[in-house]
Protein backbone atom coordinates (compact mmCIF):
# COMPACT_ATOMS: atom_id res chain seq x y z
CA UNK A 1 0.00 0.00 0.00
CA UNK A 2 1.69 3.28 -1.22
CA UNK A 3 0.08 5.84 1.37
CA UNK A 4 -2.49 6.15 3.72
CA UNK A 5 -5.14 7.35 1.79
CA UNK A 6 -5.45 4.51 0.24
CA UNK A 7 -6.16 1.96 3.06
CA UNK A 8 -9.33 0.76 4.05
CA UNK A 9 -8.59 0.82 7.55
CA UNK A 10 -9.38 4.23 8.01
CA UNK A 11 -12.27 4.62 6.89
CA UNK A 12 -13.72 2.63 9.37
CA UNK A 13 -11.90 3.83 12.30
CA UNK A 14 -14.56 4.07 15.05
CA UNK A 15 -12.37 5.43 18.16
CA UNK A 16 -10.44 8.40 18.22
CA UNK A 17 -8.16 9.48 21.15
CA UNK A 18 -5.42 12.50 21.43
CA UNK A 19 -3.27 10.28 22.00
CA UNK A 20 -2.32 6.63 21.68
CA UNK A 21 0.41 4.61 24.12
CA UNK A 22 2.03 1.48 22.89
CA UNK A 23 2.88 -0.08 25.89
CA UNK A 24 2.38 -0.44 29.41
CA UNK A 25 5.86 -1.11 30.80
CA UNK A 26 7.28 1.77 33.09
CA UNK A 27 7.10 4.46 30.24
CA UNK A 28 3.80 4.03 29.16
CA UNK A 29 2.12 3.53 32.39
CA UNK A 30 4.18 7.36 33.76
CA UNK A 31 2.96 8.58 30.01
CA UNK A 32 -0.48 7.43 30.58
CA UNK A 33 -0.41 9.29 34.18
CA UNK A 34 0.70 12.63 32.49
CA UNK A 35 -1.72 12.50 29.87
CA UNK A 36 -4.57 12.01 31.34
CA UNK A 37 -3.67 14.91 34.70
CA UNK A 38 -3.35 17.26 30.97
CA UNK A 39 -7.24 16.43 30.11
CA UNK A 40 -5.53 14.69 27.08
CA UNK A 41 -7.57 11.52 26.22
CA UNK A 42 -5.21 8.39 25.87
CA UNK A 43 -5.65 4.78 25.37
CA UNK A 44 -2.97 2.17 26.05
CA UNK A 45 -2.71 -0.90 24.22
CA UNK A 46 -0.67 -3.22 26.01
CA UNK A 47 0.62 -6.88 24.14
CA UNK A 48 0.77 -8.77 27.80
CA UNK A 49 -1.50 -9.62 29.91
CA UNK A 50 -0.77 -7.01 32.59
CA UNK A 51 1.09 -3.97 33.40
CA UNK A 52 5.18 -3.98 34.03
CA UNK A 53 6.70 -4.60 30.30
CA UNK A 54 10.32 -5.86 30.67
CA UNK A 55 9.44 -7.29 34.20
CA UNK A 56 5.86 -8.62 33.08
CA UNK A 57 8.29 -10.70 30.86
CA UNK A 58 11.00 -11.34 31.93
CA UNK A 59 10.27 -13.91 34.75
CA UNK A 60 13.08 -16.35 34.41
CA UNK A 61 14.71 -17.78 37.86
CA UNK A 62 16.99 -15.39 39.70
CA UNK A 63 15.73 -11.95 37.66
CA UNK A 64 15.98 -8.98 39.72
CA UNK A 65 17.38 -5.76 38.80
CA UNK A 66 20.63 -4.65 39.13
CA UNK A 67 20.40 -1.12 39.65
CA UNK A 68 19.34 -0.49 43.40
CA UNK A 69 15.58 -0.88 44.12
CA UNK A 70 15.57 2.84 45.99
CA UNK A 71 16.46 4.39 42.97
CA UNK A 72 14.73 1.93 40.13
CA UNK A 73 11.95 3.44 41.14
CA UNK A 74 9.32 6.45 39.73
CA UNK A 75 10.00 9.66 41.24
CA UNK A 76 7.39 11.76 40.29
CA UNK A 77 5.01 11.23 43.04
CA UNK A 78 6.59 12.23 46.42
CA UNK A 79 3.77 9.75 48.24
CA UNK A 80 4.51 7.00 46.10
CA UNK A 81 8.21 6.93 46.72
CA UNK A 82 7.58 7.70 50.35
CA UNK A 83 5.00 4.95 50.62
CA UNK A 84 6.69 2.33 48.74
CA UNK A 85 8.41 -0.39 50.99
CA UNK A 86 11.18 -2.18 48.79
CA UNK A 87 12.89 -5.19 50.63
CA UNK A 88 16.56 -5.91 49.29
CA UNK A 89 18.93 -3.87 47.54
CA UNK A 90 18.29 -4.86 44.32
CA UNK A 91 14.45 -5.95 44.40
CA UNK A 92 13.51 -9.47 42.59
CA UNK A 93 11.45 -9.41 39.61
CA UNK A 94 7.90 -10.42 41.34
CA UNK A 95 8.39 -7.19 43.58
CA UNK A 96 9.20 -4.61 40.63
CA UNK A 97 6.01 -6.25 38.85
CA UNK A 98 4.15 -5.87 42.34
CA UNK A 99 4.86 -2.69 42.01
CA UNK A 100 4.19 -2.00 38.56
CA UNK A 101 0.93 -3.27 40.02
CA UNK A 102 0.83 -1.24 42.48
CA UNK A 103 1.31 1.81 40.60
CA UNK A 104 -1.46 0.71 37.81
CA UNK A 105 -3.76 0.65 41.01
CA UNK A 106 -2.75 4.27 43.16
CA UNK A 107 -3.16 5.89 39.92
CA UNK A 108 -6.39 4.00 38.20
CA UNK A 109 -4.50 3.29 34.89
CA UNK A 110 -6.00 0.33 34.40
CA UNK A 111 -9.58 1.76 33.06
CA UNK A 112 -7.13 3.34 29.96
CA UNK A 113 -5.13 0.43 28.98
CA UNK A 114 -6.20 -2.76 26.62
CA UNK A 115 -4.44 -5.72 27.27
CA UNK A 116 -3.33 -8.67 24.88
CA UNK A 117 -3.62 -6.46 22.48
CA UNK A 118 -0.75 -5.82 20.13
CA UNK A 119 -0.12 -2.90 18.03
CA UNK A 120 0.37 -4.26 14.74
CA UNK A 121 0.04 -0.59 11.98
CA UNK A 122 0.17 3.01 12.00
CA UNK A 123 -0.57 4.82 9.12
CA UNK A 124 -0.12 9.31 9.55
CA UNK A 125 -2.76 9.94 7.12
CA UNK A 126 -1.33 13.52 5.98
CA UNK A 127 -5.05 15.29 4.98
CA UNK A 128 -6.22 14.85 8.50
CA UNK A 129 -2.88 15.00 10.27
CA UNK A 130 -3.73 11.94 12.31
CA UNK A 131 -2.32 8.40 12.70
CA UNK A 132 -4.68 5.19 12.30
CA UNK A 133 -3.67 2.26 14.34
CA UNK A 134 -4.62 -1.35 13.91
CA UNK A 135 -4.58 -3.65 16.63
CA UNK A 136 -4.45 -7.56 16.73
CA UNK A 137 -7.79 -7.43 17.65
CA UNK A 138 -8.83 -6.44 14.09
CA UNK A 139 -10.15 -2.90 15.27
CA UNK A 140 -8.50 0.37 13.77
CA UNK A 141 -8.50 3.68 15.65
CA UNK A 142 -7.56 7.33 15.10
CA UNK A 143 -5.47 9.66 17.36
CA UNK A 144 -3.24 12.82 16.84
CA UNK A 145 -0.26 11.48 18.45
CA UNK A 146 1.32 7.79 19.03
CA UNK A 147 4.10 7.50 21.84
CA UNK A 148 5.95 4.43 21.35
CA UNK A 149 6.85 2.94 24.65
CA UNK A 150 7.35 -0.56 23.36
CA UNK A 151 11.27 -0.66 25.53
CA UNK A 152 14.09 -1.19 24.53
CA UNK A 153 14.90 -4.82 25.76
CA UNK A 154 11.29 -6.03 24.87
CA UNK A 155 11.69 -8.43 21.72
CA UNK A 156 13.01 -11.39 22.73
CA UNK A 157 15.74 -13.11 20.62
CA UNK A 158 15.69 -16.66 19.52
CA UNK A 159 18.91 -17.88 17.63
CA UNK A 160 19.35 -19.62 14.39
CA UNK A 161 20.82 -22.80 15.84
CA UNK A 162 20.57 -25.45 13.50
CA UNK A 163 17.55 -28.28 14.82
CA UNK A 164 16.29 -26.10 17.56
CA UNK A 165 12.97 -27.34 16.35
CA UNK A 166 14.12 -30.66 16.77
CA UNK A 167 14.53 -30.80 20.17
CA UNK A 168 11.64 -32.52 22.09
CA UNK A 169 11.91 -31.51 25.37
CA UNK A 170 10.46 -27.40 26.47
CA UNK A 171 12.36 -24.84 25.16
CA UNK A 172 12.36 -21.51 27.93
CA UNK A 173 13.93 -17.85 26.53
CA UNK A 174 14.51 -15.94 29.67
CA UNK A 175 12.66 -12.92 28.21
CA UNK A 176 9.34 -14.84 27.55
CA UNK A 177 9.24 -16.82 30.54
CA UNK A 178 5.83 -18.83 30.86
CA UNK A 179 4.15 -18.00 33.84
CA UNK A 180 3.41 -20.94 35.36
CA UNK A 181 6.29 -22.14 38.05
CA UNK A 182 9.27 -23.95 36.10
CA UNK A 183 10.54 -26.64 37.85
CA UNK A 184 14.12 -28.12 36.59
CA UNK A 185 14.31 -30.60 40.12
CA UNK A 186 16.23 -34.02 38.72
CA UNK A 187 16.12 -32.46 34.69
CA UNK A 188 19.18 -32.23 32.56
CA UNK A 189 19.66 -28.23 31.41
CA UNK A 190 21.08 -26.90 28.82
CA UNK A 191 21.80 -22.87 29.12
CA UNK A 192 22.91 -20.72 25.79
CA UNK A 193 23.90 -17.35 27.05
CA UNK A 194 26.16 -15.83 29.22
CA UNK A 195 24.69 -12.06 29.10
CA UNK A 196 23.08 -10.25 32.48
CA UNK A 197 20.24 -12.82 32.25
CA UNK A 198 22.12 -16.32 31.92
CA UNK A 199 24.27 -15.14 34.71
CA UNK A 200 21.77 -14.41 36.80
CA UNK A 201 19.91 -18.01 36.23
CA UNK A 202 22.65 -20.15 36.17
CA UNK A 203 23.06 -20.32 39.89
CA UNK A 204 19.53 -20.97 40.35
CA UNK A 205 18.90 -22.83 37.42
CA UNK A 206 21.97 -24.93 38.94
CA UNK A 207 20.31 -25.60 42.29
CA UNK A 208 17.55 -27.15 41.06
CA UNK A 209 18.63 -29.45 38.52
CA UNK A 210 20.31 -32.17 38.34
CA UNK A 211 22.79 -31.33 36.03
CA UNK A 212 23.31 -27.93 34.19
CA UNK A 213 25.54 -27.55 31.19
CA UNK A 214 26.17 -23.81 30.09
CA UNK A 215 27.14 -23.38 26.36
CA UNK A 216 29.07 -20.19 26.36
CA UNK A 217 30.30 -18.23 23.12
CA UNK A 218 31.47 -14.96 24.78
CA UNK A 219 32.55 -14.84 28.40
CA UNK A 220 31.26 -11.77 30.45
CA UNK A 221 33.01 -9.50 33.16
CA UNK A 222 30.73 -9.81 35.98
CA UNK A 223 30.72 -8.31 39.74
CA UNK A 224 28.95 -9.25 42.94
CA UNK A 225 25.77 -7.86 43.34
CA UNK A 226 26.16 -8.07 47.59
CA UNK A 227 22.23 -8.07 47.44
CA UNK A 228 20.98 -7.89 51.02
CA UNK A 229 17.74 -7.12 52.88
CA UNK A 230 17.23 -3.10 53.12
CA UNK A 231 17.12 -1.89 56.73
CA UNK A 232 14.55 0.42 57.61
CA UNK A 233 17.50 3.01 58.57
CA UNK A 234 18.76 2.60 54.73
CA UNK A 235 14.93 3.05 53.52
CA UNK A 236 14.75 6.41 55.60
CA UNK A 237 17.99 7.56 54.37
CA UNK A 238 17.10 7.29 51.23
CA UNK A 239 13.52 9.30 51.70
CA UNK A 240 14.87 11.83 53.56
CA UNK A 241 17.73 12.77 50.89
CA UNK A 242 15.23 11.62 48.03
CA UNK A 243 15.10 15.54 46.67
CA UNK A 244 18.68 15.45 46.12
CA UNK A 245 19.58 11.51 45.25
CA UNK A 246 16.90 12.55 42.52
CA UNK A 247 18.04 15.57 41.40
CA UNK A 248 22.10 14.39 41.26
CA UNK A 249 20.49 11.18 39.06
CA UNK A 250 18.84 13.31 36.61
CA UNK A 251 21.58 16.18 36.43
CA UNK A 252 24.89 15.06 37.39
CA UNK A 253 25.64 11.23 37.65
CA UNK A 254 26.16 10.30 33.58
CA UNK A 255 23.88 7.04 33.78
CA UNK A 256 21.59 8.38 36.40
CA UNK A 257 22.48 6.27 38.82
CA UNK A 258 22.95 8.51 42.44
CA UNK A 259 26.84 7.08 43.84
CA UNK A 260 29.99 8.98 44.21
CA UNK A 261 31.36 10.07 41.13
CA UNK A 262 35.14 9.47 40.07
CA UNK A 263 37.38 12.49 40.06
CA UNK A 264 40.68 10.87 38.31
CA UNK A 265 42.21 8.04 36.33
CA UNK A 266 43.28 4.75 36.26
CA UNK A 267 47.20 5.56 35.66
CA UNK A 268 47.06 8.43 37.84
CA UNK A 269 47.62 5.61 40.95
CA UNK A 270 50.17 3.46 41.39
CA UNK A 271 49.19 -0.50 41.00
CA UNK A 272 48.95 -0.89 45.33
CA UNK A 273 46.45 2.08 45.25
CA UNK A 274 44.74 0.98 42.58
CA UNK A 275 44.33 -2.47 43.50
CA UNK A 276 42.89 -1.09 47.03
CA UNK A 277 40.04 0.90 45.09
CA UNK A 278 39.30 -2.04 42.76
CA UNK A 279 38.58 -4.39 45.95
CA UNK A 280 36.63 -1.64 47.77
CA UNK A 281 34.51 -1.71 44.98
CA UNK A 282 34.46 -5.01 44.32
CA UNK A 283 33.51 -6.12 47.89
CA UNK A 284 30.54 -3.28 47.90
CA UNK A 285 29.25 -4.58 44.42
CA UNK A 286 27.20 -3.63 41.49
CA UNK A 287 27.36 -1.63 39.08
CA UNK A 288 29.29 1.24 40.22
CA UNK A 289 32.27 -0.55 40.12
CA UNK A 290 33.01 1.14 36.77
CA UNK A 291 33.00 4.33 38.54
CA UNK A 292 36.58 3.46 40.40
CA UNK A 293 38.29 6.36 37.60
CA UNK A 294 36.36 8.12 35.24
CA UNK A 295 38.86 6.56 32.29
CA UNK A 296 37.82 3.30 31.86
CA UNK A 297 35.16 3.80 29.18
CA UNK A 298 37.96 6.00 27.22
CA UNK A 299 41.48 4.90 27.41
CA UNK A 300 42.29 1.03 26.60
CA UNK A 301 45.25 0.90 28.83
CA UNK A 302 43.23 2.31 31.58
CA UNK A 303 40.83 -0.11 31.20
CA UNK A 304 42.75 -3.10 31.20
CA UNK A 305 43.44 -2.50 34.70
CA UNK A 306 40.14 -3.01 35.50
CA UNK A 307 39.94 -6.06 33.48
CA UNK A 308 43.04 -7.80 34.69
CA UNK A 309 41.51 -6.98 37.92
CA UNK A 310 38.00 -9.02 37.55
CA UNK A 311 39.74 -11.85 35.54
CA UNK A 312 41.78 -12.12 38.71
CA UNK A 313 39.17 -12.24 40.89
CA UNK A 314 37.62 -14.96 38.32
CA UNK A 315 40.45 -17.22 38.48
CA UNK A 316 40.74 -16.64 42.39
CA UNK A 317 36.89 -18.23 42.50
CA UNK A 318 36.93 -21.37 40.09
CA UNK A 319 39.07 -23.75 41.48
CA UNK A 320 39.54 -25.42 37.96
CA UNK A 321 41.99 -23.68 36.04
CA UNK A 322 41.01 -24.50 32.53
CA UNK A 323 37.55 -23.62 33.06
CA UNK A 324 38.44 -20.27 35.25
CA UNK A 325 40.49 -19.40 32.12
CA UNK A 326 37.65 -19.77 29.93
CA UNK A 327 35.15 -17.70 32.41
CA UNK A 328 38.27 -14.56 31.98
CA UNK A 329 36.60 -12.39 29.26
CA UNK A 330 39.36 -11.33 26.66
CA UNK A 331 37.24 -10.50 23.98
CA UNK A 332 36.19 -6.63 24.83
CA UNK A 333 37.58 -4.01 27.40
CA UNK A 334 35.27 -3.96 30.61
CA UNK A 335 32.12 -2.32 30.41
CA UNK A 336 31.81 -1.83 26.68
CA UNK A 337 28.98 -5.02 26.53
CA UNK A 338 27.06 -4.30 29.51
CA UNK A 339 28.27 -5.46 32.61
CA UNK A 340 26.86 -7.95 34.47
CA UNK A 341 26.07 -8.02 38.08
CA UNK A 342 25.98 -11.55 39.76
CA UNK A 343 25.09 -13.33 42.71
CA UNK A 344 27.04 -16.58 42.99
CA UNK A 345 27.60 -16.86 39.09
CA UNK A 346 31.81 -17.98 38.95
CA UNK A 347 31.56 -20.06 41.80
CA UNK A 348 28.38 -21.89 40.65
CA UNK A 349 31.29 -23.31 38.12
CA UNK A 350 32.57 -25.54 41.15
CA UNK A 351 29.74 -27.01 41.67
CA UNK A 352 30.35 -30.95 40.66
CA UNK A 353 26.84 -30.66 38.47
CA UNK A 354 27.76 -27.82 36.49
CA UNK A 355 29.96 -28.16 33.65
CA UNK A 356 30.99 -24.99 31.00
CA UNK A 357 31.23 -25.48 27.00
CA UNK A 358 32.90 -23.62 25.09
CA UNK A 359 31.07 -22.78 21.70
CA UNK A 360 33.18 -19.86 20.19
CA UNK A 361 36.34 -21.85 19.18
CA UNK A 362 33.65 -24.63 18.42
CA UNK A 363 29.94 -23.86 17.49
CA UNK A 364 27.27 -25.54 18.11
CA UNK A 365 27.09 -28.17 15.42
CA UNK A 366 22.96 -28.60 15.96
CA UNK A 367 20.59 -29.28 18.30
CA UNK A 368 18.89 -32.99 17.80
CA UNK A 369 15.65 -34.18 19.44
CA UNK A 370 18.14 -34.32 23.34
CA UNK A 371 21.21 -32.71 22.90
CA UNK A 372 23.56 -29.67 22.12
CA UNK A 373 26.09 -31.11 19.46
CA UNK A 374 29.59 -29.53 19.88
CA UNK A 375 32.65 -30.73 18.28
CA UNK A 376 31.00 -33.96 17.36
CA UNK A 377 30.23 -33.97 21.19
CA UNK A 378 26.12 -34.59 22.28
CA UNK A 379 25.85 -33.15 25.28
CA UNK A 380 22.71 -34.62 26.54
CA UNK A 381 19.73 -32.69 27.86
CA UNK A 382 16.23 -32.83 29.24
CA UNK A 383 15.40 -28.88 28.97
CA UNK A 384 16.76 -25.60 27.14
CA UNK A 385 17.16 -21.84 28.27
CA UNK A 386 17.58 -19.49 26.01
CA UNK A 387 19.43 -16.99 27.69
CA UNK A 388 20.16 -15.47 23.92
CA UNK A 389 18.93 -11.83 24.12
CA UNK A 390 16.67 -8.95 22.67
CA UNK A 391 16.86 -7.44 19.64
CA UNK A 392 17.20 -4.76 21.14
CA UNK A 393 16.03 -0.94 21.05
CA UNK A 394 14.72 -1.34 17.99
CA UNK A 395 13.25 -4.73 17.61
CA UNK A 396 9.73 -3.70 19.10
CA UNK A 397 9.10 -0.89 17.04
CA UNK A 398 10.67 -2.68 14.00
CA UNK A 399 7.46 -5.25 14.57
CA UNK A 400 4.84 -2.46 14.38
CA UNK A 401 4.13 -1.42 10.36
CA UNK A 402 4.60 2.20 10.45
CA UNK A 403 4.25 4.27 8.30
CA UNK A 404 4.91 8.09 7.93
CA UNK A 405 4.59 10.49 5.10
CA UNK A 406 4.27 9.78 2.05
CA UNK A 407 4.14 5.56 2.72
CA UNK A 408 7.27 5.79 3.90
CA UNK A 409 7.62 2.77 6.33
CA UNK A 410 9.90 3.33 9.35
CA UNK A 411 11.69 0.13 8.71
CA UNK A 412 12.31 1.50 5.44
CA UNK A 413 13.55 4.72 6.64
CA UNK A 414 16.35 2.88 9.57
CA UNK A 415 17.30 -0.14 7.07
CA UNK A 416 20.83 1.33 7.41
CA UNK A 417 20.39 1.87 11.16
CA UNK A 418 18.14 4.04 13.33
CA UNK A 419 17.49 7.69 12.41
CA UNK A 420 16.18 10.15 15.02
CA UNK A 421 16.45 13.68 16.74
CA UNK A 422 17.31 12.77 20.39
CA UNK A 423 15.87 9.54 20.38
CA UNK A 424 12.85 11.36 20.17
CA UNK A 425 11.31 11.68 17.38
CA UNK A 426 12.25 10.35 13.19
CA UNK A 427 11.92 12.92 10.19
CA UNK A 428 8.87 12.18 8.19
CA UNK A 429 7.11 10.70 10.93
CA UNK A 430 5.02 13.60 12.55
CA UNK A 431 3.65 13.60 15.98
CA UNK A 432 4.79 10.06 16.65
CA UNK A 433 6.92 10.09 19.73
CA UNK A 434 9.36 7.21 21.17
CA UNK A 435 10.42 6.93 24.64
CA UNK A 436 13.80 5.85 25.44
CA UNK A 437 14.20 5.12 21.54
CA UNK A 438 17.62 5.28 19.75
CA UNK A 439 20.13 8.51 19.96
CA UNK A 440 19.02 8.68 23.53
CA UNK A 441 20.51 7.61 26.76
CA UNK A 442 18.01 5.29 27.69
CA UNK A 443 19.97 1.39 27.69
CA UNK A 444 23.11 3.14 29.23
CA UNK A 445 21.12 4.48 32.05
CA UNK A 446 18.94 3.58 34.98
CA UNK A 447 15.78 3.54 32.50
CA UNK A 448 13.34 4.98 34.76
CA UNK A 449 14.79 8.13 35.10
CA UNK A 450 15.54 8.18 30.97
CA UNK A 451 11.73 7.45 30.56
CA UNK A 452 11.12 10.31 33.36
CA UNK A 453 12.77 12.56 31.33
CA UNK A 454 11.23 11.69 28.19
CA UNK A 455 8.07 11.41 28.85
CA UNK A 456 7.87 15.02 30.42
CA UNK A 457 9.52 16.31 28.08
CA UNK A 458 6.78 15.19 25.37
CA UNK A 459 3.91 16.17 27.72
CA UNK A 460 5.17 19.81 27.73
CA UNK A 461 5.41 19.42 23.86
CA UNK A 462 1.93 18.47 23.35
CA UNK A 463 1.26 21.28 25.99
CA UNK A 464 2.55 23.81 23.88
CA UNK A 465 1.06 22.12 20.81
CA UNK A 466 -1.93 22.30 22.12
CA UNK A 467 -1.72 26.10 23.42
CA UNK A 468 -0.74 26.94 19.97
CA UNK A 469 -2.97 24.71 17.99
CA UNK A 470 -0.31 23.17 16.31
CA UNK A 471 -1.73 20.64 13.88
CA UNK A 472 2.05 18.80 13.52
CA UNK A 473 5.24 18.15 14.82
CA UNK A 474 7.95 16.16 13.40
CA UNK A 475 12.07 15.92 13.59
CA UNK A 476 13.87 18.40 10.72
CA UNK A 477 15.75 16.37 8.54
CA UNK A 478 19.28 18.38 8.95
CA UNK A 479 18.76 18.35 12.67
CA UNK A 480 18.07 14.77 12.79
CA UNK A 481 21.08 14.44 10.55
CA UNK A 482 23.43 16.69 12.86
CA UNK A 483 21.88 14.73 15.78
CA UNK A 484 23.32 10.92 14.47
CA UNK A 485 26.25 12.34 13.20
CA UNK A 486 26.72 13.86 16.89
CA UNK A 487 25.85 10.60 18.62
CA UNK A 488 27.65 8.16 16.62
CA UNK A 489 31.23 11.00 17.06
CA UNK A 490 30.55 10.82 20.85
CA UNK A 491 30.21 6.96 20.71
CA UNK A 492 33.84 6.61 18.87
CA UNK A 493 35.21 9.09 21.40
CA UNK A 494 34.61 5.77 23.79
CA UNK A 495 35.53 2.56 23.75
CA UNK A 496 32.73 0.96 23.81
CA UNK A 497 32.23 0.45 19.68
CA UNK A 498 35.46 -2.14 20.38
CA UNK A 499 32.43 -5.11 21.29
CA UNK A 500 30.15 -6.55 19.65
CA UNK A 501 27.20 -5.93 21.60
CA UNK A 502 23.56 -5.15 21.55
CA UNK A 503 24.70 -1.93 21.60
CA UNK A 504 25.89 -2.07 18.91
CA UNK A 505 23.22 -4.25 16.85
CA UNK A 506 26.42 -7.11 16.80
CA UNK A 507 23.57 -9.74 18.29
CA UNK A 508 21.63 -9.94 15.29
CA UNK A 509 22.50 -11.21 12.28
CA UNK A 510 22.22 -8.70 9.05
CA UNK A 511 21.53 -5.73 11.90
CA UNK A 512 23.26 -2.30 10.93
CA UNK A 513 26.32 -1.82 13.02
CA UNK A 514 25.42 1.34 14.94
CA UNK A 515 25.82 2.44 18.45
CA UNK A 516 22.46 2.89 19.13
CA UNK A 517 22.37 4.64 22.66
CA UNK A 518 23.33 8.42 23.01
CA UNK A 519 26.99 8.18 25.48
CA UNK A 520 26.90 11.82 26.04
CA UNK A 521 25.18 11.38 30.10
CA UNK A 522 22.38 11.63 30.87
CA UNK A 523 22.53 15.56 32.71
CA UNK A 524 23.68 16.34 29.26
CA UNK A 525 21.18 15.34 26.97
CA UNK A 526 18.55 16.39 29.53
CA UNK A 527 20.03 19.97 29.43
CA UNK A 528 20.24 19.78 25.04
CA UNK A 529 16.72 18.54 24.92
CA UNK A 530 15.61 21.27 27.76
CA UNK A 531 17.28 23.94 25.53
CA UNK A 532 15.83 22.67 22.17
CA UNK A 533 12.31 22.89 23.74
CA UNK A 534 13.49 26.33 25.02
CA UNK A 535 14.05 27.63 21.90
CA UNK A 536 10.69 26.90 20.40
CA UNK A 537 11.70 23.33 20.17
CA UNK A 538 14.39 24.06 17.51
CA UNK A 539 15.09 21.79 15.00
CA UNK A 540 11.55 20.33 14.74
CA UNK A 541 9.23 20.91 12.16
CA UNK A 542 6.33 22.45 13.01
CA UNK A 543 3.00 23.15 11.31
CA UNK A 544 -0.35 25.15 12.30
CA UNK A 545 -3.59 23.82 12.54
CA UNK A 546 -5.18 25.05 9.74
CA UNK A 547 -3.06 26.02 7.51
CA UNK A 548 -0.62 24.49 7.15
CA UNK A 549 2.32 26.29 7.41
CA UNK A 550 6.14 26.01 8.33
CA UNK A 551 7.08 27.41 11.66
CA UNK A 552 10.62 26.25 12.48
CA UNK A 553 12.74 24.34 10.25
CA UNK A 554 15.65 22.46 11.33
O1 LIG B 1 21.11 -10.76 26.63
P1 LIG B 1 22.57 -10.44 26.06
P2 LIG B 1 20.59 -10.75 28.13
N1 LIG B 1 24.65 -18.88 19.95
O2 LIG B 1 22.38 -10.05 24.64
C1 LIG B 1 24.57 -15.34 23.61
C2 LIG B 1 19.38 -6.16 30.45
N2 LIG B 1 19.19 -7.05 31.57
O3 LIG B 1 19.15 -11.12 28.11
O4 LIG B 1 27.96 -12.30 23.63
C3 LIG B 1 25.27 -18.82 21.13
O5 LIG B 1 23.32 -9.57 26.94
C4 LIG B 1 25.41 -14.10 23.57
O6 LIG B 1 26.71 -14.39 23.13
P3 LIG B 1 27.61 -13.20 22.48
C5 LIG B 1 20.82 -5.70 30.40
O7 LIG B 1 20.88 -4.42 29.87
C6 LIG B 1 19.28 -6.52 32.80
O8 LIG B 1 21.45 -11.53 29.01
O9 LIG B 1 26.72 -12.54 21.47
N3 LIG B 1 25.16 -17.82 22.01
C7 LIG B 1 25.31 -13.66 25.03
O10 LIG B 1 26.17 -14.42 25.83
C8 LIG B 1 21.40 -6.72 29.48
O11 LIG B 1 22.61 -6.35 28.87
C9 LIG B 1 19.15 -7.34 33.87
O12 LIG B 1 28.76 -13.92 21.88
C10 LIG B 1 24.36 -16.81 21.66
C11 LIG B 1 23.87 -14.03 25.37
O13 LIG B 1 23.48 -15.04 24.46
C12 LIG B 1 20.29 -6.90 28.49
O14 LIG B 1 19.12 -6.87 29.27
C13 LIG B 1 18.93 -8.68 33.73
C14 LIG B 1 23.67 -16.79 20.44
C15 LIG B 1 22.93 -12.87 25.23
O15 LIG B 1 23.28 -11.87 26.13
C16 LIG B 1 20.33 -8.18 27.70
O16 LIG B 1 20.72 -9.24 28.56
C17 LIG B 1 18.84 -9.20 32.46
C18 LIG B 1 23.84 -17.88 19.57
N4 LIG B 1 23.25 -17.93 18.38
C19 LIG B 1 18.97 -8.39 31.39
N5 LIG B 1 22.95 -15.65 20.38
C20 LIG B 1 19.28 -6.76 35.20
O17 LIG B 1 18.87 -5.68 35.51
C21 LIG B 1 23.20 -14.99 21.52
N6 LIG B 1 24.05 -15.69 22.30
C22 LIG B 1 19.99 -7.57 36.13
Amino acid sequence: MSSAQSSPVERHATEAYDVIVVGAGFAGMYMLHRLRGLGFSARVFEQGGGVGGTWYWNRYPGARCDVESMQYSYSFSEELQQEWDWSERYAPQPEILKYANHVADRFDLRRDIQFNTRVERAVFDERSNSWSVTTSDGKTVEAKFVVLATGCLSNARKPDINGLENFKGPVYHTGNWPHEPVDFTGLRVGLIGTGSSGIQSAPIIAEQAKHLTVFQRTANFSIPARNGALTDEERNTFRKNYPEIRRFAREVARNGIYAVQPDGGALDDDADARRAKYEARWERGGLTFMYVYNNLGLDRTANDTAADFVRGRIAEIVRDPEIAKLLQPNSHPIGTKRICIDTDYFATFNRPNVSLVDIKSNPIEEITANAVRVAGTDHDIDALVLATGFDAMTGSVAKIDIRGRRGQTLNQKWAEGPKTYLGLMSAGFPNLFIITGPGSPSVLSNMIVSIEQHVDWIADCLIHMRKHSLATMEAGRAAEDKWVAHVNEVAHGTLYPQANSWYMGANIPGKPRIFMPYIGGVGVYRQICNDVAAKGYEGFVIERAEQPRRLVTG
